[in-house]
């Protein structure tokens, strides 16, 4: 008999219900049947005058266990054994620590009573795994706090602190001190005040307002765009308003099998774990050690440099934030202070929590105030003389085991290690602009890098609240190397006849938050005309003239000078295609001997993505990414790639490899340019009949 994960014993003259499944009381088959056993013990238990059920470890069931999904579906299911909780005769109340998330909150609801710690947290997440609440969630908390207070907490997945949650109505009481003693002491409460039963399927929603779920729905169009779960949750509780209880159930299970079944949901599921996995690198032994990390040097106080720095503020970590002149780093320290001051306008900081962070910030003008700290981070220009030089002198100040890093975002990283004697304490942290809000960070491992130092940034990385994934040393790692060669491939459409906003159009059309040109509007025109410049001073044939450089030279820099590719209204953002571009487009055909061709949205989407794959896969030949995962979550989170999509590969995945290979033969056919040779990689899985993640 396997050890049951649920286990039943009587204190008092209550009974105590308690799951012990780590690591997070998942609601797995075995918990579920123990559910039901331990409940049958408890009601056939004539001294149990109520029960209790809670569980041990981190959590109260921090959801169904969603390893299972996608297997055969072992019974009892959840949706009953909350219903035979909310059946029964006896008063049961759930005593919540931790999260109690999804599928758990939901054994919660089939309960009579809820009480928590102070630092408990509950919610309905499904939503962010592409599906919704599907063991009657979207029915009893409409029917607990009315649908309006149900539908953004099931629309966004959030969590809410128990005292919100008391406020709701989702708990009956928040309990200081011990779980166990304060949910005995409410159960017996309410067995001397004989409190009645709460079963929530005989209670009905709250009258609402008739627009109540369009006026909803209409709030999360532009955000949502593409989802297919939120709108979901939404005809759940409009079911739950309008239905009874029983139908209202059946409605939300068609709506969740549906979802649980959609390639939406696949990929929302697949980023769940992928991000989880990028933490856990082949090789690296986990018990690795890690270095301590008490303290950090910066060098740059520039966008980059200060953008880096808030994220160590945030974490609690004192900043030593060096520049070579005053000027730049009383400018750099007051850029920090004014974000943070436009966050505490927003309400998301408060005063001290500015002044605390810009406490832990030190100023300095002198490379020996780097010299005790833990770790460096250089993010100067992006030239590597200056880089090579900033090493040869950290090399000479900084104290043994110090971790030096370089922000570099496409140079050479074992270039950079091999100017100091320490090239095992090297290692390239490239953080992604706004560094303080992009949650990607690639870990760029040199040659000689130390495991221990892997194993410390890839801690650190967490520690700042980043996702950090290790790659190797290429010309733009992972993420920018495909990046480089979709907009490549954007310029070579443009140049045959497709017009940039065509091109952005299909690219945000598949989810991107926008396309190709809008993208460099934001970031600038002139930086990448700049880094073009320097190559052109070298080798002309290297960076050849394109009409971005004239745009450039017209003043069209982008957003910050209102035109670029686009022309954009005082204060507004919206792209607006520009006669004057269509006009210099036209010129530089000619030019180039061009005549414009129709491009059709298939041939943009094909030619964008397909070369995106094809360096995929060519970058997992060469072991500059470990597994598809990782480059799925570098397009995701450092990109913005639609996540119900579930990245660039898995996207792939969805497509057919063999599709996708057959078209890049033909490109390379037709053009016989190496970013279209097949990768040799793709060509094994297709012959295999794999995708890149099964
Ligand atoms: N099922 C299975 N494993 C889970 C899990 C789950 N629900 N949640 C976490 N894990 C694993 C995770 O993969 C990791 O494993 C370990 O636990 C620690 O997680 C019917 C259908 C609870 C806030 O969406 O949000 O209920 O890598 O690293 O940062 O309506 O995990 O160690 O092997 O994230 O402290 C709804 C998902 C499910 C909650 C803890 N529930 N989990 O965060 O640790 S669908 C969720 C989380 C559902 C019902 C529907 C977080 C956490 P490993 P971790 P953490």
């Amino acid at each position: 008999m396997t050890d049951s994960v649920v286990h039943y014993r009587l204190e008092g003259e209550i009974g105590v219900v308690t799951i012990n499944y780590p690591p997070v009381n998942a609601l797995g088959q075995g918990v579920r049947e123990g559910l039901l056993a331990c409940l049958a013990q408890g009601e056939a238990d004539g001294a149990a005058k109520a029960l209790v059920v809670m569980a041990e470890g981190r959590t109260f069931p921090a959801g169904a266990d969603i390893r299972e999904f996608g297997k055969p579906p072992a019974g009892p299911a959840l949706p009953d054994v909350i219903a035979a909780y909310e059946r029964s005769e006896k008063v049961i109340i759930a005593a919540i620590h931790g999260t109690a998330l999804g599928g758990g909150l939901e054994v919660a609801l089939g309960c009579d009573y809820r009480v928590a710690l102070a630092s408990a947290q509950v919610g309905l997440p499904e939503v962010k795994l592409g599906l919704l609440p599907g063991a009657g969630g979207t029915q009893r908390l409409p029917r607990l706090i009315g649908a309006e207070q149900a539908l953004p907490l099931i629309v966004s997945g959030n969590p809410v602190k128990a005292p919100a949650a008391l406020k709701l109505g989702i708990l009956d009481a928040v309990l200081d001190g011990d779980l166990l003693q304060g949910a005995l002491e409410f159960a017996r409460a309410k067995v001397a005040e004989n409190a009645p039963r709460r079963p929530l399927c005989d209670a009905s929603v709250a009258a609402v307002s008739d627009t109540l779920f369009s006026d909803f729905e209409q709030s999360i169009a532009h955000r949502q765009r593409g989802f297919k779960a939120p709108f979901a949750c939404i005809e759940a509780v409009k079911a739950a308003a309008e239905l009874p209880f029983a139908q209202g159930l059946e409605k939300e299970r068609e709506l969740f099998l549906g979802l649980m079944a959609s390639t939406e949901s696949k990929a929302q599921r697949h980023v769940f774990f992928a991000e989880r996995e990028v933490a856990k690198v082949p090789g690296l032994d986990a018990k690795t050690t890690q270095r301590e990390v008490r303290s950090v040097g910066i060098i740059g106080a520039g966008t980059m440099g200060g953008g880096i720095a808030m994220n160590f503020l945030n974490a609690g970590i004192p900043v030593t934030l060096l520049e070579v002149k005053d000027e730049f780093l009383s400018r750099g320290v007051a850029v920090i202070r004014a974000n943070y001051e436009a966050t505490a306008k927003k309400g998301r900081l408060t005063s001290e929590q500015v002044e605390q962070r810009m406490a832990l910030l030190t100023p300095s003008l002198s490379y020996d105030d780097l010299a005790q700290v833990d770790v460096v981070i250089e993010a100067v220009f992006e030239n590597m003389d200056i880089k090579k030089s900033v090493f040869e002198t950290l090399d000479k100040v900084c104290k043994p085991g110090a971790i030096l890093a370089t922000n570099t975002s496409t140079l050479d990283v074992n270039e950079i290690a091999n100017v100091t004697q320490r090239p095992q304490d090297v290692i390239g942290l490239h953080f992604f602009s706004p560094a303080n809000v992009m949650k990607l960070l690639e870990i760029v491992r040199g040659e000689a890098t130390a495991d221990d130092v892997i194993a410390t940034t890839m801690a650190l990385a967490r520690r700042i609240g980043k996702v950090g994934v290790l790659v190797g040393v290429c010309h733009g790692f992972v993420g920018n190397r495909m990046l480089h060669r979709r907009q490549a491939e954007a310029m070579a459409l443009v140049k045959q006849g497709a017009s940039p906003q065509a091109v952005d159009k299909v690219l945000f059309d598949l989810g991107f938050p926008m396309g190709p040109f809008a993208t460099s509007d934001l970031a600038g025109l002139d930086v990448g005309y700049r880094i073009r410049e320097e190559i052109r001073k070298d080798d002309p044939s290297k960076a050849p003239r394109t009409w971005m450089d004239d745009l450039v030279e017209k003043g069209r820099c982008g957003q910050k000078t209102q035109a670029g590719v686009f022309d954009y209204e005082k204060g507004n953002r919206t792209p607006v295609p520009s006669a004057d571009v269509d006009a210099i487009i036209a010129a530089y055909r000619a030019t180039e001997g061009v005549t414009p061709r129709a491009v059709s949205e298939d041939e943009i989407l094909e030619r964008c993505m397909y070369v995106m794959v094809n360096e995929g896969a060519k970058i997992l030949e060469e072991g500059i990414a470990m597994r598809a995962l990782d480059i799925d979550v570098i397009w995701i989170y450092g990109y913005g790639f639609p996540v119900y999509r579930g990245g660039v590969m898995f996207w792939a995945d969805t497509v057919g490899l063999d599709k996708i290979y057959a078209r890049i033969c033909e490109l390379y056919q037709q053009t016989g340019e190496e970013h279209w040779r097949p990768s040799a990689y793709l060509k094994e899985l297709v012959d295999a009949g794999r995708g890149f993640h099964h």
